[in-house]
């Protein structure tokens, strides 16, 4: 009997749409050849053009209503006409914290074929950054006008929060996935010798789990040091597991490395699986391409590859990452990794690929 996987999809803003919708053509072509499985789409049109109508970004009911799918394939969030903070908590974040998605895992991936800025060989590179997703520096405490005194003199205040258990359950996360891997290591990144409570707690639970797990190399490294080494040393580095912001930066940084935001996947995941796991390319809503048929789909399809591990289909996965390789190696190529293709292009290349 077919199983039937039900997919929840956030286009989002701006280019959401354009990847997200290429990702479903491929997944679509992934299931027809290869039979037992079939997916069952649920479109919610949640995002900035919904908030102008609606005034809010999703549906009050939105959860209610994701909660019973397998999963949540996102696109992007961020367009004019909403504050950027507005938007990205009324959605994307409104989603991730809701349903526990503490774990944002962020491969970096060098693929043939894709041009880097780093000047040495890059073949062997492969490294993931594990972001700490449901709080820290995104805990969204503090608030603004705490003078009283108005315009002029206004003071505001943003708390990091870091509690032991959420420090513990993302770097446990972290050594375990360290050992799925070949190189057995996990970096975690802080700025405990400026951010004297916090941070400082991480690295001590970093060092308490780590004695659990004799072997695995570890070490703990401060931020700034930390976006050097991606940058001069990056051989080094296997399993990077960082704060909310930190890792959020620190994943841009890598994917601008293997050359370029569009190729980068992420799984918001509830390693629980009390709630859906969400989806989503690394990049935004890119409001100067979107709506041209240029944006670079490899992320959102990627990011599919991602989805199908977590639904258990792991060698599905490997068929699509193949494919993805196949085609960054000598298919066509969207503007930002150096070529002159359309969406669509790449998309039907991937699809080819899948085929042979
Ligand atoms: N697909 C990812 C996305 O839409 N990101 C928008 C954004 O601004 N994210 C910031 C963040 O999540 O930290």
């Amino acid at each position: 009997m077919e199983r039937r996987l039900r997919i929840a999809v956030i286009p989002g803003d701006g280019i959401g749409a354009e990847v997200i919708g290429a990702g479903q053509q491929v997944l679509e072509a992934l299931a027809g050849s290869s039979g037992g499985f079939g997916f069952d789409w649920i479109e919610y049109p949640w995002g900035s053009a919904y908030y102008a109508e609606h005034g809010v970004m999703m549906d009050p009911k939105g959860l209610e209503k994701l909660q019973d799918c397998d999963a949540v394939y996102f696109g992007a969030v961020g367009w004019e006409n909403v504050p950027d903070h507005t938007s990205l908590w009324g959605l994307r974040l409104n989603i991730t914290q809701n349903f526990d998605q503490w774990a944002n895992i962020r491969p970096v991936r060098f693929l043939a074929g894709i041009e880097s800025p780093l000047r040495r060989d890059t073949s062997a590179l492969d490294w993931i950054v594990v972001r700490e997703n449901s709080e820290g520096e995104y805990a969204g405490l503090g608030g603004r006008n705490l003078s009283g005194r108005g315009p002029g003199s206004e003071v505001a205040v943003q708390t990091a929060l870091f509690t032991e258990a959420g420090c513990e359950r993302i770097i446990r996360f972290a050594f375990e996935l360290a050992l799925t891997r070949q190189v057995r290591k996990v970096s975690s990144v802080t700025k405990s010798n400026a951010q004297q409570y916090g941070m400082v707690l991480w690295d001590e639970v970093f060092r308490r789990v780590a004695a659990d797990y004799p072997d695995v190399e570890t070490e703990s490294v401060l931020v700034d040091a930390m976006s050097a080494r991606f940058v001069l040393a990056p051989q080094s580095l296997s399993v990077v597991v960082a704060s909310n912001l930190f890792a959020d930066i620190l994943s841009d940084l890598g994917s601008a490395l293997a050359g370029s935001l569009g190729l980068a996947a992420s799984a918001n995941l509830n390693p629980e699986r009390r709630f859906p796991s969400m989806f989503e390319p690394v990049h935004g809503s890119a409001p100067d391409i979107a709506g041209r048929g240029i944006s670079n789909p490899v992320g959102a399809i990627a990011s599919a590859a991602l989805m199908l591990d977590h639904l258990g289909l792991p060698g599905e996965a490997r068929r699509l990452e193949a494919a993805i390789g196949s085609v960054a190696a000598s298919g066509p190529k969207t503007r930002d990794v150096g070529g002159a293709a359309g969406t669509q292009e790449v998309t039907d290349a991937v699809i080819a690929a899948l085929a042979q």
